[in-house]
């Protein structure tokens, strides 16, 4: 049996989207890393203290990209699309999501939400939501058709979905109509509903 640590509004958000896509089960472990005593516990479990974290068997993994391929690949392989360059285009996407877009989204969390009102900077928050408009504006562009790799739903699009939808619905950036209709199908996504639904 997996065991999946995570919690509510955190990047564990996306691993869990992928366990119900999958269809596997799983123990999910809801941890709360503000509390002294949870986060104790769990460094016992995994000494860098992050979520999300899954253990598999012999499997340990932190990372949600990460573990998304390892579930992916393990257990519903058709999300990975199966030739070279269609792989390259999910890591490129991934990558994209995590590396470039997630940062200024977090900018703009960070200076309107989670800092102290006296630690928050309007520029901050503006050069994050300039930031953020630009890569959901090249997504727009990007996006040919309903899916971002071929003609279905892949892991490409759960891992950017997961971070642009978070971009989006904290006002970091407008979606354009092709991205407003491609977070709309993957909402739609019965993993989707399941994963994010009030625990
Ligand atoms: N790059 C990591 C980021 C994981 C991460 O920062 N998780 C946050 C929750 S959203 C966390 O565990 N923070 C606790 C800490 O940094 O001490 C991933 O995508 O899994």
């Amino acid at each position: 049996m997996i065991t999946f640590y995570g919690a509510p509004m955190s990047n564990a958000g996306r691993s869990r989207w992928m366990l119900e896509e999958c269809g596997v089960p799983y123990a999910y472990e809801i941890v709360d890393l503000r509390d002294d005593a949870q986060r104790a516990a769990f460094a016992e479990v995994f000494p860098g203290c992050k979520i999300p974290y899954l253990i598999d068997g012999d499997v340990r993994l932190s990372e949600s990209m990460a573990i998304n391929f390892y579930l992916a690949e393990t257990y519903q392989p058709e999300l990975v699309p199966a030739d070279r360059a269609g792989r390259a285009l999910a890591y490129q996407w991934s990558f994209w999501a995590i590396t470039n877009l997630q940062p200024e989204a977090l900018a703009v969390m960070r200076n309107t939400t989670i800092l102290p009102p006296e630690q928050r900077s309007a520029a901050a928050a503006d050069a994050g939501r300039t930031g953020s408009q630009r890569f959901v504006d090249q997504l727009e562009a990007a996006l040919a058709g309903d899916w971002l790799i071929g003609d279905h739903f892949t892991i490409a699009d759960l891992n950017a979905g997961s971070v642009v939808g978070t971009a989006t619905r904290i006002g970091a950036a407008k979606a354009g109509p092709r991205v407003a209709a491609w977070l709309d199908y993957l909402r739609a996504r019965p993993a989707y509903q399941k994963a994010f639904a009030p625990t």
